[in-house]
């Protein structure tokens, strides 16, 4: 996807902290942290979001999870806690349309969110 700023995160046309890349997924920091670890975790396919993923896409959604268990025990926070997010749709506050979970921790979080 040409407009899509994530796509260009991954094909290096746009800077990143990146943390974690393998063929089918990157992870870099989140550019307006809300917690002091906030990474976002990312397949290489452009997929819009949950609500447009599709039965071939489960795999792939299932393992930014994964990714981001691996990388909230890198941060050290897995043990304090962290807070796994995909925001979809307007209401949600998704504001870039590739999936994305957010990882976030290093501080207590309020429930619920606002
Ligand atoms: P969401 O609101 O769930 O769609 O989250 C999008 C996140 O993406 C938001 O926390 C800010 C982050 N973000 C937006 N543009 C960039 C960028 O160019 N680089 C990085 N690293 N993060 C970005």
């Amino acid at each position: 996807m040409p407009d899509c700023i994530f796509c260009r995160i991954i094909q290096k046309k746009m800077p990143a902290k990146v943390l974690f890349e393998d063929t089918h997924f990157l992870a870099f920091e989140d550019i307006n942290p809300k917690a002091p670890t906030h990474i976002l975790i990312i397949p290489k396919k452009h997929i819009e979001s949950l609500d447009t993923m599709v039965e071939e896409d489960e795999f792939a959604v299932g393992r930014l999870f994964m990714v981001a268990r691996n990388l909230a025990r890198e941060k050290k926070v897995h043990r304090s806690g962290y807070r796994t997010v995909i925001n979809t749709g307007t209401d949600a506050g998704q504001s870039v349309f590739h999936i994305h979970l957010h990882l976030l921790g290093g501080r207590p979080m309020a429930w619920p969110p606002g």
